[in-house]
């Protein structure tokens, strides 16, 4: 079954359990960008979720200088938000808080 975009009250839940996640203008997708101690920190952070996008099949776009990382999740197959994005937007959170990285 292809997968579903969230949509309605599920979209409301879903997206209310994530903090910091901003809307994309222009399309359907959430964005947050962290900061951390150093380059080290970060890449250690896009290791972690690099790890779990893979085993997971879904991928965010993002981009990191030095010790920034800005990510933008949305589910391509679906044309906007799925439940995979707040999935990996959790796991995203953990790995952050993990390797001490904050809301930047
Ligand atoms: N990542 C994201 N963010 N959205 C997708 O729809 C997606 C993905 N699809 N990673 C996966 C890979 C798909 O292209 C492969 C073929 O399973």
């Amino acid at each position: 079954m292809a997968i579903q975009r969230l949509e309605g009250a599920a979209r409301a839940t879903a997206l209310q359990s994530l903090t910091g996640w901003q809307p994309v203008e222009g399309r359907d997708a959430i964005a947050k960008s962290f900061v951390f101690a150093d380059f080290n920190a970060a890449f250690g952070f896009m290791t972690r979720v690099a790890l779990m996008a893979e085993k997971m099949d879904h991928h965010p776009e993002w981009s990191n200088v030095y010790n920034r990382v800005t990510i933008t999740l949305t589910t391509h197959d679906a044309g906007g938000l799925s439940q995979r994005d707040v999935t990996l937007a959790t796991f995203i959170e953990g790995a952050a808080s993990a390797l001490g990285g904050k809301a930047s």
